[in-house]
């Protein structure tokens, strides 16, 4: 069997019980075959100079660890300035926010280069490499301009924007056209693939050959939809753990008269925190029967705070939080609980397993995975309601949630009025459809599917250097 060499912007301890469902994915991966798993170490260290990081390896279990520092320099350009200041708000559609400098997308090709360069010493010949998300989008052109012929699959975590938003970033024809150099993309939707086919044909001629193949430029490229899942029966297995209990006992305790609306997300403005605060002021006005009976507790765990647009984020949604409260709050009751924190991964079964809706309203998000926690967290005698936004990959999938407009606020509060007050059969009904198919497509099977997919034969052009 080939040995798995996973990348990442960021790694995780595959011992450790794992903050999310894609640690748990890779760590589960790399362990089987006994792999290796490089990137960034989190750390910024100016000993070195731009593009000189040192790699440093440790062991994990049967798992090489290898991971690179940055210099402050390289922090600036690659990792806020061009993945979050850039890539990260044009692939989410937000031109308006995306700030463009020379010297980003100059660090940007900088540190894949640096990654290329520290990571092919350490590859074998018969090694399987898997790259992970837009932060190293080139890294396979950079390898194969170094001469690495051995299989490179690539997955994209966030959105695909339609051809012409891609077409808006500066770079765009060197960035799009570095995807190439691997054997595989997969991307978290039908929507992205569509979006990604659209711009191989009309901004890179790209030939069609049927399958998900393309060719351009002399080379053949592969897409396909791998929706990632999470792993159900550990969420499950955290869902009946003491701390999970404790927390839902607590707050149903707390609550007891009340029913409980919960939004848990990184503080990015990607989740539509705003405007789902806006449609529960809504939902208070407009059908005040809710009005000392439903509180929402928020949940937003910082994130990038030295990215301008995220500290504007933060200002706007404390505002609107206090403005709330101050409005409609009474001595005995709060509308709002705002959490700007990271709550322990064991306690977040308990949080959603209490509470009567789940709001999921991302204006753009690659698959958004809260959502179908919030799903398994529930009891299937008596279970919540997901209200979900028709512009969360997981839309597709999830197709008996709400599905709302996260821009129509008037809608949102009308669909949350609709949660709360559903008959116990209708949740009953969605609840298991939507536990059929989180269950079948879990994070086991996104990666079996990726890897299975991504050892089929090969094109018949492999890599041939790119110009
Ligand atoms: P993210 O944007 O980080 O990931 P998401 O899919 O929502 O988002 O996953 C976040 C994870 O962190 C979940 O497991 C959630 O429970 C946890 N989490 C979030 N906020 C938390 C908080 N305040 N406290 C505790 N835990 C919290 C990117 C893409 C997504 C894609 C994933 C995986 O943007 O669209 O689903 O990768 O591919």
């Amino acid at each position: 069997m080939s040995r798995l060499v996973v990348v990442s912007n960021r790694l995780a301890d595959p011992r450790k019980p794992a903050a999310g469902g894609l640690a748990v994915a890779l760590g589960e991966s790399l362990a089987r075959t006994g792999g290796l798993w490089f990137g960034w170490s989190g750390t910024v260290d100016d000993a070195a100079g731009p593009g000189e990081g040192q790699v440093h390896m440790r062991k994990a279990g049967s798992v090489t660890l290898a991971t690179v520092d940055l210099n402050q320099e390289d922090f600036a350009t690659y990792y806020q300035g061009y993945a979050n200041s850039v890539l990260w708000p044009v692939f989410h559609y937000r031109l308006d926010l995306a700030d463009f400098h020379s010297a980003y997308v100059d660090g940007y090709r900088r540190v894949n280069r640096m990654f290329a360069q520290k990571l092919l010493p350490l590859l074998r010949d018969d090694d399987t490499i898997w790259i992970h998300d837009y932060h190293l989008i080139p890294l396979a052109s950079e390898l194969r301009a170094l001469g690495c012929r051995q299989r490179i699959g690539f997955f994209l975590h966030i959105p695909v924007p339609p051809p012409l938003i891609l077409a808006a970033l500066p770079h765009h024809p060197w960035l799009m056209r570095s995807l190439l150099a691997y054997d595989l993309v997969g991307l978290q939707s039908q929507a992205d693939v569509s979006h990604l086919r659209r711009y191989l044909l009309s901004e890179m001629q790209a030939e069609e050959l049927g399958d998900g193949r393309f060719a351009a430029h002399g080379r053949e490229l592969r897409l396909q939809a791998f929706p990632i899942g999470i792993d159900v029966q550990e969420f499950e297995r955290l869902g009946a753990a003491p701390e999970a209990v404790q927390t839902r006992t607590a707050l149903h305790q707390e609550y007891s008269r009340r029913q409980l609306l919960l939004g848990i997300d990184r503080l990015d403005y990607s989740k539509g925190i705003p405007q789902r605060v806006r449609a529960f002021q809504q939902l208070l006005e407009k059908y005040p029967e809710n009005r000392h009976s439903a509180t929402l507790i928020m949940i937003a765990s910082p994130s990038r705070d030295d990215v301008n647009a995220y500290a504007d984020l933060r200002q706007e949604l404390e505002g609107l939080c206090g403005a709330i409260n101050g409005d409609y709050g009474d001595l005995d009751w709060m509308p709002l609980r705002y959490i700007h924190r990271v709550v322990a991964r064991r306690r977040v079964p308990g949080l959603c397993r209490a509470s009567r809706v789940g709001l999921v309203t991302p204006l753009r998000d690659g698959m958004n995975l809260v959502a179908k926690e919030y799903v398994v967290a529930q009891d299937p005698e008596d279970p919540g309601v997901l209200v979900l936004s028709r512009f969360a990959g997981a839309a597709e999938q999830l197709q008996e949630a709400l599905l709302v407009n996260p821009y129509d606020t008037e809608g949102m509060a009308d669909a949350i009025q609709t949660a709360l007050r559903m008959p116990l059969h209708e949740r009953q009904q969605r609840h298991a459809r939507l536990m059929e198919r989180i269950r079948e497509h879990d994070v086991h099977w996104w990666r079996r599917s990726f890897l299975e997919a991504l050892a089929a034969p090969a094109p018949a052009i492999l890599n041939p250097p790119l110009e």
